[in-house]
């Protein structure tokens, strides 16, 4: 028997990064996948999208802020087999956006220093993140 393989899913996610050099993070609401976790805001790449403009729009949805396509800094791909899927997610830096960020479709957002990111359960994508993102801030 041969295994079907997953199919991938291409996730752009970002770490916001503020004048104190804290991260935001995001915490999945109830009712969907993982829900209670805290990840790095962002979300799928619709077909035909660049990834950048997918960043741009899911944080003007999700966290009401404008950010320019120039201040986003690739950094990191992220890979996790879930069930279903394979999520293939790079991680973004962005120090400069518009607007204050607030929860419209998160059950909470934390600005946090990244050596205690760790004390956040976060999604098994994210979860190397932190580590990247300790070293490197
Ligand atoms: N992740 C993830 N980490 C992370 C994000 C933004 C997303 O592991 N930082 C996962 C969670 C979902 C999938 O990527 O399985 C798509 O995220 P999202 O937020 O676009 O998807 P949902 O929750 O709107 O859609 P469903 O999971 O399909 O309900």
């Amino acid at each position: 028997m041969t295994d079907t393989p997953l199919p991938t899913v291409l996730v752009v996610a970002v770490a916001l990064i503020d004048v104190d050099g804290r991260v935001l993070i995001a915490k999945r609401p109830q009712g969907k996948s993982l829900a209670g976790l805290w990840e790095f805001p962002g979300g799928k790449v619709e077909p035909g999208e660049r990834p950048e403009a997918a960043l741009i729009r899911e944080l003007r949805e999700e966290l009401g802020i404008e950010v320019s396509e120039s201040c986003l800094a690739p950094f990191v791909f992220a890979s996790h087999a879930y069930d279903s899927f394979h999520l293939l997610m790079p991680l973004y830096l962005c120090r400069r956006w518009d607007g204050v960020v607030a929860a419209r479709e998160h059950d909470a957002l934390a600005w946090v220093k990244p050596d205690k990111l760790s004390a956040y359960p976060m999604p098994p994508a994210d979860e190397p993140l932190v580590a990247w993102l300790r070293d490197l801030l």
